[in-house]
C-alpha cells in the first residue's frame, strides 16, 4: 500500500487553513510529496502561490480535480466538503477533511492522533478533523482520563478571530484602526456570517460562535460537546460548553473544569502531563507561568497551566488550556494524521 511519494490536493488553499496546511507540507512532513493540486473558487482560480520556490497556479474546485491524488485536504466550508468530497474518495484519493461535514458519520474516524490513532484503521476514504476547539481540550483531558477517569466537562472557551478565516482576521484588525483613530467600528462577519446581525469584535467579547441552535446553545458548543464524546468513545460522558469569540488573532483559550472519577492531587495531573504527547506544561504560579495564546501561536503543542483542585468538590480540578487554533486546531492535526497513516502503512 505504500507509495514513495504522494501527489496532494489542498481545497481551500487560499484560506486561513489552507495556507497553514501549505506551509507545514512546505518543510516539515514525514512523507514525500510528489505533487501539489491547489484549489479554491472561481475568485482565486489562476492566481499563483508559491510552493517549495515553485510557482503553483491555484485552479477552480471541481468534482475533476482529483484525478491521481493521493491525498486531497479540504478546509473550504462543509458546502464544498458535501458537493466535492465523494469526488475525490471516488478517484482514490484519502480525504482529510477539517469540516463539520462528515464528523459525526458512524463510518468516518474522528482523529486527534494522540487520543484516537487506532481508529484510521476504519476509514472507507474520508477521515474528519475535530472541531478546534473540541481537538486542544481532548489532547489534554485524554491522559488525564487515562489515569484518573472522567465524568465531566463543562468548559468555557476564549477563541481566536482565525477560527472564523481569513476575513476575520481583517475585519479585528480594521475595527482597532478605525475605533482608536475615533471612528465607528464596521462589522459584517462576527459573530457568525450566517446569522442576521453582526457585532464589532475589536475591543469587545462576543458569546457567540456560530450560529444558534433550537436548544439555546450555538452550533459550535454542539460540535464541541458531540466531537468530545465521539473522539473519547464516551457517550455518557457529561458536559457543557460555553463558547466566546475574544479579539485574539491566533490561539483558542478554554476554561476547563472537569470531575474524575478517582482521586487526584495536582501534583498527580501535572505528572500525567509532563508526559503527555503534544501537550506542554506551563504551570508554575509563583513564576507567573502559564498558558497565553500569543505564545501559543505558531506552535504545534497544546499548552496547559493553571491546574487547581476545586475548593468544594474533591475530584473537581481546574485547567487554562490553548493552543494555536490554525496549527494543531486544524492544518498539523491535519498532516500528522497522514504522517500516522504512512506510519501505519494504511496509505
Ligand atoms: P477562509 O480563510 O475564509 O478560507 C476559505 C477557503 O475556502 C478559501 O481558500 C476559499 O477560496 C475557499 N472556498 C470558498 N468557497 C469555495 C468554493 N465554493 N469552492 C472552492 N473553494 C472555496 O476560511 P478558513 O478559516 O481557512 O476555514 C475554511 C474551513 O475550514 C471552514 O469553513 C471550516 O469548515 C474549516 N475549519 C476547520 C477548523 C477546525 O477546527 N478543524 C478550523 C477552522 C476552519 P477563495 O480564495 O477562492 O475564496
Ligand atoms: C470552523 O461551512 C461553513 O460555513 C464552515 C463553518 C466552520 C466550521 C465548520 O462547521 O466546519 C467555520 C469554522 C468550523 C469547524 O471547525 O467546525
Amino acid at each position: 500500500m505504500r507509495k514513495k511519494s504522494y501527489h496532494v490536493a489542498v481545497v481551500g488553499a487560499t484560506g486561513a487553513v489552507g495556507q497553514k496546511i501549505l506551509s507545514l507540507l512546505e518543510y516539515e512532513t514525514q512523507f514525500e510529496i510528489s505533487e501539489v493540486t491547489l484549489l479554491s473558487s472561481k475568485r482565486s482560480a489562476g492566481k499563483k502561490l508559491s510552493f517549495k520556490e515553485r510557482e503553483i497556479t491555484i485552479q477552480e474546485a471541481l468534482p475533476t480535480s482529483f484525478q491521481g491524488v493521493d491525498i486531497a485536504f479540504f478546509s473550504a466550508g462543509g458546502e464544498v466538503s458535501k458537493r466535492l468530497v465523494n469526488y475525490a474518495v471516488d478517484s482514490g484519493a484519502v480525504v482529510i477533511d477539517n469540516t463539520s461535514e462528515y464528523r459525526m458519520s458512524s463510518d468516518v474516524p474522528l482523529v486527534v492522533p494522540e487520543v484516537n490513532a487506532h481508529t484510521l484503521t476504519n476509514h472507507k476514504g474520508i477521515i474528519a478533523v475535530p472541531n478546534c476547539s473540541a481537538l486542544q481540550m481532548v489532547t489534554v483531558l485524554h491522559p488525564i482520563r487515562k489515569a484518573f477517569g472522567l465524568e465531566r466537562i463543562i468548559v468555557s472557551t476564549y477563541q481566536a478571530v482565525s477560527g472564523s478565516g481569513i476575513h476575520a482576521i481583517n475585519e479585528l484588525k480594521e475595527q482597532a484602526r478605525a475605533m482608536l483613530a475615533g471612528h465607528e467600528a464596521e462589522a459584517g462577519i462576527l459573530p457568525a456570517k450566517k446569522d442576521k446581525k453582526y457585532y464589532p469584535i475589536a475591543f469587545n467579547v462576543l458569546p457567540q460562535v456560530d450560529v444558534f441552535t433550537d436548544n439555546g446553545y450555538t452550533f459550535e458548543e454542539v460540535k464541541m460537546i458531540q466531537e468530545t464524546k465521539k473522539i473519547m468513545e464516551d457517550p455518557a460522558l457529561k458536559m457543557a460548553a460555553t463558547c466566546v469569540r475574544v479579539p485574539v488573532v491566533s490561539g483558542h483559550s478554554e476554561s476547563v473544569y472537569i470531575e474524575l472519577e478517582r482521586a487526584a492531587t495536582v501534583k498527580d495531573i501535572r505528572e500525567v502531563l509532563s508526559f503527555s504527547p503534544g501537550v506542554i506544561l506551563q504551570d508554575e504560579p509563583g513564576e507567573q507561568l502559564y498558558p497565553m495564546p500569543l505564545y501559543a501561536a505558531g506552535k504545534t503543542d497544546t499548552f496547559v497551566g493553571r491546574i487547581r483542585k476545586d475548593p468544594d468538590y474533591p475530584k473537581g480540578f481546574h485547567l487554562w488550556i490553548v493552543s494555536d487554533n490554525l496549527l494543531k486546531g486544524a492544518a498539523w492535526n491535519s498532516v500528522q494524521i497522514v504522517e500516522t497513516m504512512v506510519e501505519k502503512r494504511i496509505i
